[in-house]
C-alpha cells in the first residue's frame, strides 16, 4: 500500500496526509474492501465544507424527518467517515442504504464503487472560509499540527500540506469522474442561502418525497444554531484534550464570505492566482468566482 508514516500527527497515503487520530492502515484498507451497494449513498467532501452539516441532513431526508437518529446517535456513528477507524465498527454489519460521507479524491473511493449504482452528494465551499474554517480548527484540534500564523496556514493550505491535500485537485478530481448521473454537485453557499431548496434539491437527487411540512422540518432542524446546541453533532462528546472548544467551537460561524475578516489584501492577491492558475481549463462555475 502506498501508505508511510509521515510525522507524528499523520499518515501519508498516496501522497495525502490523514490524521492517525482517525486514520490507520486498517481503516485504510477496510475502506478499499468496502463493498459498495447500490442504495448506498456518499456525502463528499474536502474537509470543512459541510461534512457535518450532511451528516445531519442525509439521515432525515432517508427517514421522512424522524428526528431520533440525529438526536440520539453522534454524527460520526450516524453517517460514518468511510476512511475512519470507526466504519468497521459501525459499517459492518448495517444494511444498505446506508449513508456515508468520506474525503477521498474520486481516485481512491473503493474499487466497488465505481461498478455500483451508489449516489453521491458532492459539497464544495469557498476555498477562502475553508482556509479559515480550517485555520480554527488546527488550532481546536490536538491531533493537527500546530497551523502557525495565518499567513503560514495559508502557504500549507495552498501547497496542500494539510489534510487530504489540495482543495483545487480534490474539486477537480470529483468534477472529472465517469459517474454522470449518480452525482449531485451542491456548494455550502446555496446551503447558508436557502436551505429548504437545498434539501429539497438533494431529496429530489436521492427519489425522497418530502411533504412541505417535512422539508420545513428538515431545513429548520438543519439551520447552523440548531445544530449547535445538539450534542449529537457539535463534537461537545469529544474530550477537551482532543478538541478544544474554548479555542474555537467546531461549529465556529457558519457563514459565507468569512475569509473578508481574515485575509489581508496580499493574501487574497496570492490566494486567489494560485487558485484561479490550478483551475485553469475547467469550466465549472462557483457562486464565489465573481467575488
Ligand atoms: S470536517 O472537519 O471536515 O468534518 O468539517 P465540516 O463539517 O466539513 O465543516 C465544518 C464547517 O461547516 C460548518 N457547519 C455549518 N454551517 C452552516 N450551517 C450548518 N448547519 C453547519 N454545520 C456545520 C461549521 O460551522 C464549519 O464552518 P465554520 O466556517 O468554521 O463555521
Amino acid at each position: 500500500m502506498a501508505t508511510t508514516d509521515h510525522s507524528t500527527n499523520y499518515l501519508c497515503h498516496h501522497g495525502l496526509l490523514l490524521p492517525k487520530l482517525a486514520h490507520s492502515e486498517e481503516s485504510i484498507q477496510f475502506s478499499m474492501a468496502f463493498e459498495v451497494q447500490d442504495e448506498d449513498i456518499f456525502a463528499v467532501t474536502y474537509p470543512k465544507s459541510g461534512t457535518t452539516w450532511m451528516q445531519e441532513i442525509l439521515p432525515l431526508i432517508l427517514n421522512g424527518g424522524d428526528l431520533t437518529p440525529v438526536q440520539t446517535i453522534p454524527n460520526w456513528d450516524r453517517v460514518p467517515w468511510l476512511e475512519e477507524t470507526r466504519a468497521a465498527l459501525v459499517l459492518g454489519d448495517r444494511p444498505p442504504p446506508r449513508a456515508m460521507v468520506s474525503h477521498w479524491p474520486y481516485h481512491l473511493m473503493p474499487p466497488s464503487f465505481y461498478t455500483s449504482k451508489a449516489k453521491v452528494i458532492y459539497v464544495t465551499r469557498n476555498p477562502k472560509d475553508i482556509a479559515v474554517s480550517s485555520f480554527y480548527f488546527h488550532g481546536m484540534a490536538s491531533f493537527l499540527d500546530d497551523p502557525g500564523t495565518f499567513d503560514q496556514f495559508l502557504d500549507k493550505f495552498l501547497s496542500g500540506q494539510v489534510m487530504f491535500g489540495k482543495w483545487t485537485d480534490h474539486v477537480k478530481n470529483w468534477r472529472n469522474t465517469d459517474i454522470e448521473g449518480r452525482i449531485l454537485y451542491m456548494t455550502y453557499e446555496e446551503m447558508v442561502q436557502d436551505l429548504r431548496a437545498a434539501v429539497l434539491r438533494m431529496a429530489q437527487f436521492l427519489g425522497q418525497e418530502l411533504s412541505p411540512d417535512v422539508l420545513e422540518k428538515v431545513a429548520n432542524h438543519c439551520q447552523f444554531n440548531n445544530m449547535k446546541t445538539n450534542i449529537m453533532s457539535n463534537y461537545s462528546l469529544v474530550p477537551q484534550d482532543v478538541l478544544d472548544s474554548s479555542k474555537s467551537p467546531f461549529l465556529r460561524k457558519g457563514t459565507t464570505g468569512d475569509w473578508r475578516n481574515h485575509f489581508n489584501a496580499e493574501q487574497e492577491a496570492r490566494f486567489s492566482a494560485i487558485i484561479k492558475k490550478e483551475m485553469e481549463g475547467t469550466s465549472f462555475k462557483f457562486p464565489w468566482d465573481d467575488e
